[in-house]
């Protein structure tokens, strides 16, 4: 039996004045200029302070691991160090990077073999919000800590670094005592429906933190959702302010935060600028539940000297699709529970419902669960790709293209408003159908899933080639 999610909005309620820390990661720099991550178990309590401890997989001995951050255009150079005790890699979400350095095991690199090392070394093009998480089992080592955000600073950054924070959120399930419920991983009964959602909300690892603001000068805030699988909807309108970008790509213009609930799917993030006015502390929402409850907190400082400017971002350097000359492909999504299972086959045979048992596997696309041997398709570096998604299950997915960002074409029930932005991930509703175009410009092998890590575990996954 577990505490109910209901439960444990209470107790965040109840222990809001104890701002319990768990252990920061330390950012460890090697003679070489090589960041060294570190992956390993670790104890952290990611519950009460009177709660046991979890048992927890983390970057550096925290949870999330330390924040990277390098300039746009500047080389990203992080060694990898596996002291767990299963093979890992690192894949840095959201970056148009080199494919031999996407840490994709399986398809970029073969996952780095407990004490060994990997050096990831690559070029950020895009200034923006990013984060770097294990791919391999990722159901399981994401979903135990292996994550931490990876920020691109502008050349010249446009906010300084008091008002500049990163929040990475991530949504834990606990078992009633408190601890990281470890045999709930794996579960089918997750994997066939909305994936491990949790009962446990962290920001930065820590349960309701708090964090200063100026008043009067304008910071930027930078959402990122960790969860393994729940789609968040935070209430923004507390903080107000702007949203300036998503998935790291700054939007055209800046938009007034939406004033109902704004969804973020796994992966996905949201950069804000924000301008408090003097006055009362700030609460950051979250209302997917049927008790909303408050998961960081603002404490407004005294104006001081630094003033509101309302910076706006530079837009980064991506090719834009052409749809006139686009290659035309359709993905169709199938499987899960009470979703269309004909006709599927998982390693080139049926997929019977006993296999399904067997394997995991019950998600496809395109009719086949798991990756395929061949590529969903091979392009051309410089081909416009216009991709139908349709969404034929009956529940939500977040689609990630791997070293690609994208457009939205189309979206025929818009569970998310298109803002016009440069997109990684795209939320799916269920029988929705979306169009996303993008110029195939990067070399290399890509993952396509959906970002609802068990749902990915489950099948929910395939690959292109850019030649
Ligand atoms: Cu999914």
């Amino acid at each position: 039996m577990r505490i109910s999610r209901r439960d444990f909005l209470a107790g965040a309620g109840s222990s809001a004045c104890l701002g319990i820390l768990p252990a920061a990661a330390t950012m460890a720099l090697a003679d070489d200029g090589f960041v060294e991550l570190t992956a390993g178990p670790s104890l952290q309590k990611i519950y009460k302070e009177s709660g046991p401890a979890s048992s927890l997989w983390t970057y550096n001995g925290g949870v999330p691991g330390p924040e990277i951050r390098v300039k746009r255009g500047e080389r990203v150079k992080v060694r990898l160090i596996n002291q767990l005790e299963e093979p890992t890699s690192i894949h840095w979400h959201g970056v148009r990077i080199d494919n031999a350095m996407d840490g994709v095991s399986g398809l970029t690199q073969d996952a780095v073999p407990p004490g060994e090392t990997f050096e990831y070394d690559f070029v950020a093009p895009d200034a923006g919000t990013y984060w770097y998480h294990a791919h391999n089992k990722s159901w399981q080592q994401v979903g135990r800590g292996l994550y931490g955000p990876l920020i691109v600073e502008e050349e010249e950054p446009a906010f300084g670094l008091d008002q500049d924070l990163t929040l990475i959120l991530d949504d834990w399930r606990l078992d009633r005592e408190g601890a990281l419920d470890l045999e709930s991983f794996g579960s089918l009964m997750d994997w066939s429906h909305a994936g491990r959602l949790g009962n446990w909300l962290t920001v930065n690892g820590a349960s309701l933190p708090r964090f200063d603001l100026v008043a009067g000068a304008a910071h930027r805030v930078r959402l990122i959702n960790a969860s393994n699988a729940r789609v968040l909807e935070q209430d923004l309108s507390d903080l107000g302010g702007k949203l300036i970008a998503l998935d790291g790509q700054p939007l055209k213009e800046a938009m007034d935060v939406p004033s109902g609930g704004f969804l973020m799917g796994p992966g996905q993030r949201a950069d804000l600028v924000v301008v408090p006015a003097e006055g009362r502390e700030l609460a950051l929402r979250e209302i997917s539940g049927a008790d909303p409850f408050d998961v960081a907190r603002f404490v407004i400082l005294p104006e001081g000297t630094v003033r509101a400017s309302h910076p706006t971002l530079m837009a980064n350097v991506l090719p834009e699709p052409d749809l006139t000359s686009a290659r035309k492909l359709v993905l169709d999504m199938t499987g899960g529970a009470m979703g269309q299972m004909a006709g599927m086959t998982h390693g080139g045979e049926p997929l019977t419902r006993e296999r399904m048992r067997e394997t995991g596997q019950l998600w496809g696309l395109n009719g086949v669960a798991g990756m395929p041997e061949v590529p969903f398709f091979r392009t051309s570096s410089g081909e416009t790709v216009l991709l139908e998604i349709v969404n034929d299950t009956a529940f939500p997915h977040a689609m990630h293209t791997h070293g690609h960002h994208f457009r939205i074409v189309e979206q025929s029930r818009a569970m998310v408003e298109d803002t016009g932005a440069f997109r990684d991930t795209i939320l799916v509703a269920a029988g929705e159908t979306v169009r996303i175009a993008f110029v195939a410009d990067n070399p290399g092998k890509w993952l396509l899933h959906c970002h609802m890590l068990e749902h990915a575990a489950a099948g929910m996954m395939t690959w292109f080639e850019v030649l």
